[in-house]
């Protein structure tokens, strides 16, 4: 039923992909030639997909029977309208990244047919939403809101709970309801991608900055609940949110922030998106990575444009890492560095061009051959980075005699490790990515950091993404235990660590080929020691993929897992039916505790030889 054929040279494959005015997930028309090329390149690689066949689809919510679905979904029809609820029984599409599916996890790790819905809900306003929360109350049917289905890496816009209802926010809600030029703020709704937001900014020539992701696809909303990071000084997207507005589990509505005081006959509150906490404690936290509740409006903080200067410092010893380190930690706290700068691999130099692993290595092209250090060293010598082992990408703001002090600060302050060198985007070719940085850095959204997907055929990509302090000793520690892991199980490492005056993210694509299920097995298996080693030391990660949840949650177990108890009596007083996202960040409502969904062990790795995750109830 579930075989698809996207490899062969289908419409799909050739179809230009939609605009931005022709799709709320569209790309804009800036980018169209770039998205065309990334198409191609990707598509020629693709292979066919790897369900394991075993499903019946749709795939039926836990539980339910098929009768019983169908009423369901008929009644719905009835609430909704008949075409904005659609069964999920059509053959899965992984597509890419502009064009991408909301029925499963594109960059599928067990079985393309595992985590997948049963249908996909199309709300248009608040009252739908809250239509569909008291429905899924009535008949126990799990729903799984997505705000773009984007978060790719981490299970783009896959249900944890197999036939879950996917609650396709973005479709329709996709307004921005306002910017505010004076306040530097906006709120808009979770189908805004940080291309429409930025395009509309410049539309109406607004004097403000965005604040975007490596990649500008995603959701504004839906990236800040997941506390994803950007690059310009506002680079802490739900630390620069500003008031939410919630649809609860049972149904009922709630607004956060300034929003929960009544604005003058019946206005929004004129200060909602001002002041962030307001009176009482502060809830906005708990409706961030969890599924206390359904966001579907949120107020955010926008940059006041300024002058900008981009650079990368490159450094020729691998073991300088921790000097490096340290070197960062005093400037970021003392606002030198006023973003959040990356720190990567040289191994990146070569990924970021979009040419192949096969390219740099012949013969090497798939996961079986790690690329050797030799080889990066041969090709990076002829690049403009040079024969070097890491690469600083930061970037100044403010006037330009501020920048010029600060980067004389920075020079001097790196010039401590012997043959460090900086280049500005003027050194580099036109082509070069440092020209991409500058474009994020000042909160231009580009498509540019997809080109490392093609690194390995067929790719897609896993994040482990554990949080270092800002400390050579235990970035040497975190680093040391991906490399060696990375290393057992087979796979080329890439760290991009994004830098903060306290703590880093440090983050390890893992890229591995979707058609193979050796490969996958790899993926996961890497996966889950890294979080354990990390764990034992102390480095827990700041977000993860829907199957490695539970295993995340489970290190944050201080106190007899005093946290994730606390969450469980929220889950169970906020959804006493338990139908919101069920075991999304390892929370599950009481219905399904302790019944054998939580995975801990070796459960995904099992699931790829033919099993299915999910218990038999
Ligand atoms: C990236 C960055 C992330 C993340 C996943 C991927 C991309 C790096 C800072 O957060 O969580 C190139």
């Amino acid at each position: 039923m579930s075989g698809p054929l996207q490899h062969k040279p289908t419409d799909f494959s050739f179809a230009v992909p939609p605009t931005l005015e022709q799709k709320h997930s569209g790309v804009p028309s800036r980018l169209m030639t770039d998205a065309r090329e990334m198409k191609q390149k990707l598509m020629s690689t693709a292979k066919p997909a790897n369900p394991s066949g075993v499903h019946e689809r749709p795939r039926l919510p836990p539980g339910i029977s098929r009768e019983d679905f169908n009423r369901a979904i008929a009644e719905l029809k009835g609430s909704l309208g008949e075409n904005y609820v659609e069964l999920n029984d059509k053959p899965l599409v992984d597509g890419w990244y502009m064009e991408h599916p909301n029925t499963h996890d594109a960059f599928h790790i067990v079985g393309q047919d595992e985590l997948v819905a049963s249908a996909v809900v199309y709300p248009g306003s608040t009252p739908d939403v809250q239509t569909i929360v008291r429905w899924a109350n009535k008949h126990e049917i799990p729903i799984y809101p997505i705000s773009m289905g984007r978060n790719v890496g981490y299970g783009g816009a896959a249900p944890r709970v197999p036939g879950s209802v996917v609650i396709d926010l973005g479709r329709r809600m996709n307004k921005i309801v306002n910017i505010d030029a004076e306040n530097a703020s906006c709120l808009l709704q979770p189908g805004v991608s940080y291309y429409r937001l930025y395009e509309e900014v410049k539309k109406r020539k607004l004097p403000l900055w965005i604040d975007c992701p490596d990649l500008g696809g995603g959701s504004v909303l839906g990236n800040a609940c997941d506390r994803g990071v950007g690059y310009t000084p506002y680079g802490d997207h739900f630390g620069m949110h500003c008031g939410m507005e919630i649809v609860l589990p049972t149904g009922e509505l709630l607004r956060t922030g300034m929003g929960a005081m009544p604005g003058p006959n019946g206005a929004d509150n004129p200060t909602w998106q001002s002041f962030q906490n307001a009176y009482g404690p502060t809830s906005d936290g708990i409706f961030s990575q969890s599924n206390f509740g359904i966001v579907v409006q949120m107020g955010f903080w926008m940059m006041p444009e300024t002058s900008h200067q981009s650079y990368m410092i490159t450094f020729p010893r691998e073991d300088d890492f921790p000097k490096i380190v340290d070197i960062i930690r005093p400037l970021a706290q003392q606002r030198v560095l006023g973003n959040v700068p990356q720190l990567r691999h040289v191994i990146q130099e070569l990924s970021v061009t979009g040419f192949s692993k096969e390219h740099w290595f012949p013969g090497g092209g798939t996961n079986e051959r790690r690329i050797p250090r030799d080889v990066i060293r041969k090709h990076a010598s002829k690049m403009p980075c040079g024969d070097c082992s890491w690469v600083f990408y930061g970037t100044q703001y403010g006037d330009p005699a501020a920048i010029k002090t600060q980067l004389d600060i920075i020079k001097k302050a790196f010039s401590a490790i012997p043959g460090s060198r900086m280049l500005l985007p003027e050194d580099v070719p036109p082509e070069h990515y440092l020209h991409a940085r500058v474009k994020v850095c000042s909160g231009e959204p580009v498509l540019r950091e997809l080109d490392w997907l093609n690194w390995v055929p067929n790719a897609a990509h896993l994040d482990f993404s554990p949080i270092s302090p800002t400390r050579g000793r235990d970035a040497e520690i975190v680093h040391g235990i991906v490399a060696k892991l990375y290393k057992k199980w087979g796979f080329d490492l890439f760290p991009t660590l994004c830098v903060a005056g306290r703590e880093m993210h440090y983050i390890a694509n893992i890229l591995y080929d979707r058609a193979s299920l050796d490969e996958k097995r790899r993926a996961a298996g890497l996966m889950r020691e890294l979080i354990a080693e990390a764990a034992k030391e102390g480095y827990g990660e700041y977000r993860t993929h829907l199957l490695f949840a539970d295993q995340v949650a489970g290190t944050y177990n201080w106190g007899n897992n005093a946290l994730m108890r606390f969450n469980e009596t929220l889950k169970d007083a906020l959804d006493p039916n338990g139908i919101l996202a069920p075991g999304r960040n390892g929370i599950w409502p009481k219905r399904f505790r302790g019944k054998g969904w939580e995975i801990m062990g070796d459960e995904v790795e099992k699931a790829q030889s033919g099993g299915a995750i999910t218990p038999k109830i």
